[in-house]
């Protein structure tokens, strides 16, 4: 009888051990506790292959993409007249914000915006530039191969960790135009049709120091109808980060 209250007594205190142990990792969960929150991939790690690996894919949103979601949800704790602007007012008023905070905030919600539009243009069987979109590469690029050439040029001389990006004006208008670390053309005032990450955690598992490989390798995940659909949006002035 003793022994088996025994038993019962030990395994209900493992459970409620296991439970004290389970339940807040799943409550504080990488981002869960403030406004901002990792947008889930809109497709699985490998969709991307071979020009993207799974590894780098899962690394990439999990870890690098969640933790820049934290360290800004961390740095708003005690700032919520900020945590409750959107991500656009906040990386358009920068030089606005409470100093002590400013910095943690430029790196952490210009990677939150940068790679929330990141994983929305890529995709499988992307198609190509159409309409609207296609004229204003045309117009504005020289074409999609000399859009390609430039950006990818672009892309490989950015020192460091940083991103290449096409802007877009309300008038359609677009403009190649690169950017160091984390930083966003939105902290200019301006908007982001689409953009390709440089850094080396977006590529070094697979292509290692061979940067203008993936820049290459990248264009055949770009997902053209997402990127129009931002165009639109753009010109209607509904485009967000
Ligand atoms: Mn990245």
């Amino acid at each position: 009888m003793l022994n088996i209250e025994r038993r019962t007594f030990l395994q209900a205190t493992a459970a409620a051990a296991l439970s004290t142990m389970v339940h807040p990792t799943v409550a504080s969960g990488a981002e869960a506790q403030g406004p901002f929150k990792v947008p889930p991939l809109p497709y699985e790690f490998s969709a991307l292959e071979p020009s993207i690996d799974a590894k780098t894919m899962e690394l990439h949103h999990d870890k690098h993409h969640a933790a820049y979601v934290k360290n800004l949800n961390d740095a708003l704790k005690n700032h919520s007249q900020v945590a409750s602007m959107t991500l656009d007012e906040i990386l358009g008023k920068l030089p606005e914000l409470p100093e002590d905070i400013r910095t943690t905030v430029r790196n952490n919600a210009g990677g939150h915006a940068n790679h929330s539009m990141f994983w929305q243009i890529m995709g499988k069987d992307g198609g190509a530039p159409e309409g609207e979109l296609k004229a204003a590469i045309d117009a504005d690029l020289g074409g999609l191969d000399k859009l390609k050439e430039d950006f990818n040029a672009k892309g490989a001389k950015v020192f460091g960790s940083g991103w290449v990006f096409v802007t877009v004006t309300p008038e359609g208008k677009l403009a190649l135009v690169t950017k160091p670390n984390q930083d966003t053309p939105i902290m200019d005032g301006k908007h982001v049709l689409f953009g390709n990450d440089v850094w080396e955690h977006a590529y070094y598992l697979k292509y290692q120091n061979r940067r203008p490989e993936y820049l290459k390798a990248w264009w055949d995940v770009v997902n053209w109808k997402a990127i129009g659909d931002r165009y639109a949006a753009a010109k209607s002035g509904k485009l967000t980060i």
